[in-house]
């Protein structure tokens, strides 16, 4: 009999943060739960998408006795301009994470700060881009690339050069049904001004924006981060470590990272490392310096360095109730502006770094890849020398932590199942056997759950529900993001989950000596899953609308998320969703969404709250695939 795993459960999760909200009743400070509840019930106009300031004729709002604003926009129009907005700042925040790090890409200099580490990747994408590589100076290439990663976001003609890299049916409909992306600077400006006042008010026009606007996000931006930031700082690796409020020491100095761009985060992880400064640590007596992640950071890091990572986005303000957090430093998206008032209530030092995410009551470091090293020294000095103000009254660490192996971008996933193979045809392998294990229905299809947690619904639990069903079902999982994070902490990436997993996929997990939850990452490397999909197509020598492959946002929140839900459907795959998108007021945005985009790219979304439902759908869903390929 196989032994049982252990996992940390919900219930444990809650009453850690429990006890953590004891210590914020102690200290006078409020967490997101207090305000959950001075929020609640929410305004209903909001939830349903039907209110509209798009000028200052309003704002307008939809009633049955108000049907129209004043302009005359209706429920479909609001509803439609709202959702393209979303889409549009989603896309906007991924891409401009992108942007800076095409930025560093271009500064790079063999004597650092920033260098290039992987320059297999680096020659590789210069010749998808048709940049000159023989006899050339890597660096000089490096710059070469970054110059046309740039341009994708504001050439005035052309579509996404990595759109070419979908499978020729996708990249055929895309161009049939209007919606391939352009620049992606160009589509975020065309869906603001489509949705300005006077302009569009047809909701499937919108909508098709918002598909075009995803895929320069998922086919653009996104991809573009993925690829430079490996690039700059190296494809991910397998790596074991560990996660939940117990990766943080109690004498240890505790410095938290947490928002998305790895710029940042590699080089503060780099100083904390510098044997100046651990033997400045040294000489006050403490025993070493602990950097640990927060949120798509936490993963970027993880998978980089084997950092071990605190949580996902909700335990933001848990780090520093435990009042032994001694520097956050942040960086882009994410971030709770709650968070210097709370850290103020303990001694923890909170210092943003980017000038776009600006909070008051912060310490701000504004970081230029330049003085990048120095600076990140800066901040790890200050966290050390904040250690000895910790107020030991103030501090408890929960012990809940988990071992977690991560790190499985496509190539990882590759190199792992051509460990049963000798059939690989390339270089880089193929996806053949993980089709063959779900042809033969050892594995019943594959699921990608990505996303963030939130307090609309239990948080965690929806993930967590229908994590375990799935594996139970032989469904293996990729996983990214506060997702990845919520699996990290339950114990789902210890490779000992696979005892929690139907048959099949045990065995699976025992063949390529994985858990059956595969992190691929942050939010940016839902890329990597679009490349995962189409290669599993390709080599299957079907559309990637038949593969038994689907998407699920349990718990999302963001703008992001619903750029990222806009893309994968224009990729071709379901998604479902445990939040409803707020377009409830327009019965017509709510069938474009679940049936209308299905009509365009063969992908919709199937929305419940009920997680039990879902994954029900889920399995429905990928049974019916199943049969459909006669499998
Ligand atoms: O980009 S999953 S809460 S941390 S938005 Fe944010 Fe959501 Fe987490 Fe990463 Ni993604
Ligand atoms: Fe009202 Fe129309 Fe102005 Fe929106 S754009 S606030 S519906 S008048």
């Amino acid at each position: 009999m196989p032994k049982a795993n252990h996992f940390t459960t919900i219930e444990q999760m809650e009453a850690d943060s429990a006890r953590l909200r004891e210590t914020a009743c102690e200290v006078c400070a409020e967490t997101y739960e207090d305000r959950v509840k001075t929020q609640t019930p929410h305004c209903k106009f909001g939830e349903d998408g039907i209110c509209c300031k798009n000028c200052s004729m309003g704002p307008c709002r939809i009633t049955s006795k108000a049907p129209r604003g004043i302009c005359g926009a209706d429920a479909h129009a609001i509803a439609g301009r709202n959702y393209l907005r979303a889409i549009a700042a989603g896309t906007a925040s991924h891409s401009d994470h992108a942007r800076e790090i095409l930025h560093v890409l271009r500064d790079t200099k063999p004597e650092g700060p920033y260098i290039v580490r992987d320059e297999k990747k680096l020659v590789r994408l210069a010749a998808e881009w048709g940049v000159a590589t023989d006899g050339r100076d890597i660096y000089e290439i490096a710059h070469d690339v970054a110059s046309v990663g740039l341009l994708e976001f504001g050439k005035p003609d052309g579509f996404q050069l990595f759109s070419r890299r979908a499978p020729k049916e996708r990249q055929e409909l895309w161009e049939r049904e209007g919606i391939m992306p352009r620049a992606i600077d160009r589509e975020i400006a065309t869906a603001m001004h489509m949705t300005h006042m006077g302009n569009t008010a047809d909701a499937e026009s919108l909508v098709r924006q918002g598909l075009r606007t995803g895929l320069s996000n998922g086919w653009g931006g996104s991809m573009i981060g993925t690829e430079i930031t490996d690039i700059l700082f190296g494809t991910p690796t397998v790596w074991t470590t560990e996660g939940n409020l117990g990766v943080l020491e109690a004498d240890q100095v505790n410095l938290v990272v947490h928002g998305h761009d790895p710029a940042f985060s590699e080089m503060v992880v780099t100083a904390a490392e510098d044997k100046e400064l651990v033997n400045y640590a040294r000489s006050k007596g403490i025993k070493g310096i602990n950097v640990v992640g927060l949120c798509c950071t936490a993963n970027e890091v993880a998978m980089r360095h084997g950092v071990r990572m605190a949580g996902n986005f909700l335990q933001q303000e848990n780090v520093i109730l435990t009042g032994a957090c001694d520097l956050m430093c942040v960086d882009i998206q994410c971030i709770f502006p709650a968070l210097p008032a709370l850290a103020q209530c303990f001694h923890t030092k909170f210092v943003t770094s980017s000038p776009i995410a600006r909070i008051p009551g912060a310490i701000h470091i504004e970081f230029h890849p330049e003085t990048a090293y120095e600076q990140a020294k800066e901040i790890v000095k200050m966290a050390i020398d904040n250690y000895e103000r910790r107020d030991a009254s103030k501090v408890y660490i929960p012990e809940s932590k988990q071992q977690a192996t991560v790190g499985y971008p496509t190539e990882q996933i590759i190199k792992h199942l051509d460990t049963i193979t000798n059939s690989h045809l390339d270089e880089l392998g193929s996806y053949r056997p993980a089709i063959d294990a779900i042809k033969a229905g050892v594995l019943r299809g594959a699921v990608a759950i990505v996303g963030c947690n939130n307090p609309r619904v239990r948080p965690d639990y929806s993930h967590f529900e229908i994590m375990k069903e799935l594996i139970e079902n032989d469904v293996l999982i990729v996983a990214t993001g506060c997702a990845a994070q919520m699996a990290t902490k339950a114990g789902l990436l210890n490779k000992d989950a696979k005892y929690a997993c139907g048959d099949g996929l045990r065995r699976v997990c025992e063949l390529l000596d994985i858990p059956p939850i595969l992190h691929m990452g942050a939010c940016v490397d839902i890329s990597r899953m679009m490349l995962l999909a189409a290669g599993i197509a390709e080599d299957w020598g079907v559309k990637l609308t038949e593969i038994p492959v689907v998407g699920c946002a349990p718990e999302w929140m963001s703008e992001k998320a619903v750029s990222i839900a806009n893309y994968v459907v224009s990729t071709g795959l379901d998604v479902y969703l445990g939040i409803e998108p707020q377009v409830k007021g327009s019965s017509q945005m709510m069938e474009l969404i679940t049936e209308g985009t299905r009509k365009i790219t063969g992908g919709g979304f199937i929305i419940s709250t009920d997680p039990h439902v879902l994954v029900k759908n889920i399995l429905d869903g990928l049974e019916v695939k199943r049969a459909a390929l006669g499998i």
